[in-house]
This record gives C-alpha cells, sequence and structure tokens, in this order.
C-alpha cells in the first residue's frame, strides 16, 4: 500500500512551512504503508501539476495533502474544496487571482473522501487538538484541495483523497505578537501519523 503525503514551502512572512517540516519527521514506512511525500510550490499556476505528476508517478493508495493555517489551535480536517481562487494575499510567483475558478466548468465543490469523522475521533483519542473544517479558505491550499479531487474523479482513481491544515509551529507563534496559538512540531507529525494510520485502517476495512 502506497500514501501519497504532500507539505508546503514557506509563504508570506514565514521561514518555514510546518505542514513539510512535519511530513519530514514522519517514517517511510507505516506498518503495510509506504509514505511517499512530496513538496508542493505555493503557487496557484503550478501546485496542480506538481501534485497530478506525483500521483502519476507514485500511483498512491490514497493521498493526503497538508498545509499551515497561521492562527489554528489544532490541525483541522478539512471537509470542503471550492472551485474558487481568491487570494488576500500574492503566491510564492507574485500571483494573486480574485473570483477565479480552480477548474472552469467544473463543479463548485468537492467533499473530501478521507475518513474525516474517524480522523478526529482518532486525534483526540491520542489528545490532539482536532476537528472538521467546512472551509478550506481560497487560497493555494484549497487550490490543491480542488485539484487533487478534481482529478481523482476525472481520471476514475477509486481513492481516497483530502486536506489537513496545521497550526504554526511554537517557534513560529514565538516570533509573533500577539502570540497565536500553536503546536509543537512533533505533535503535529504525531496528528499527522495518527492520521495516515486511520486512513489505512479505513482502506483495509474495505478491502
Ligand atoms: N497554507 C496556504 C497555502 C500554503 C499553505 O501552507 C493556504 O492555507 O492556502
Amino acid at each position: 500500500m502506497k500514501l501519497l503525503l504532500t507539505g508546503f514551502d514557506p509563504f508570506g512572512q514565514e521561514t518555514l512551512n510546518p505542514s513539510y517540516e512535519a511530513i519530514k519527521l514522519l517514517p517511510d514506512r507505516m506498518g503495510s504503508a509506504h509514505i511517499e511525500k512530496v513538496l508542493l510550490p505555493v503557487s496557484f499556476e503550478n501546485s496542480g501539476a506538481v501534485l497530478k505528476d506525483a500521483i502519476n508517478a507514485c500511483q498512491p493508495d490514497a493521498v493526503i495533502c497538508v498545509g499551515q493555517a497561521g492562527g489554528y489551535a489544532g490541525l483541522a480536517i478539512e471537509r470542503i474544496a471550492i472551485n474558487l481562487r481568491d487570494a488576500s494575499i500574492p503566491d510564492n510567483d507574485g500571483n494573486q487571482p480574485q473570483d477565479q475558478p480552480v477548474v472552469s466548468c467544473g463543479p463548485a465543490a468537492y467533499f473530501s473522501t478521507l475518513p474525516v469523522k474517524d480522523i478526529v475521533s482518532a486525534l483526540k483519542a491520542n489528545h490532539i487538538p482536532a476537528f472538521i473544517s467546512n472551509s478550506a479558505g481560497t487560497y493555494v491550499c484549497n487550490n490543491v484541495m480542488y485539484t487533487l479531487l478534481h482529478e481523482i474523479h476525472s481520471s476514475h482513481l477509486s481513492i481516497p483523497g483530502g486536506f489537513i491544515h496545521v497550526p504554526y509551529t511554537t517557534a513560529q507563534a514565538s516570533q509573533k505578537l500577539p502570540v497565536p496559538p500553536s503546536m509543537d512540531l512533533e505533535q503535529i507529525a504525531k496528528g499527522l501519523k495518527t492520521a495516515v494510520e486511520t486512513t489505512v485502517a479505513s482502506l483495509k476495512a474495505e478491502n
């Protein structure tokens, strides 16, 4: 079994992105599952193509994309991706699309096909703050989640896919005023490991 995990480059004022830093801490193998880790650019133009190339190269059994949501106090298991690009800050290419679709003529939204409720329950059981989020925003993370689910749908891949937003690390938060909510990087990584294990368990239960 193969799982594709993606994280992002730093963006905005940040010098690190907890999504990719946390993914790097995960083992390459968890039980019978091999974990493939890929870095995505914070780019409306290129993130989707890098993701699709990774899916083609890896042929995964599930895909979990991860990004930073500064100000969150726990892991946000995203439920919905919408067909909208509406950026409040420029991406790393300097692009700031407004009121544009991710895919012209695509459906308005896609639901995550990860076991979102099971993931939240497993995180809570491990004492890791987590919640279901009903909006992944309108920036590059939503763009990637929509692209992922549109690709799975249009290429008839029968694999689960979805998105998890993670908070600032304590190191990031320590540099800001007022001090925002944050989590230890190790705790974020532990949460992502739990999300992977829950997804693998649900795949095994299906087969
Ligand atoms: N977070 C941004 C894009 C990259 C990231 O890590 C977002 O929430 O859209």
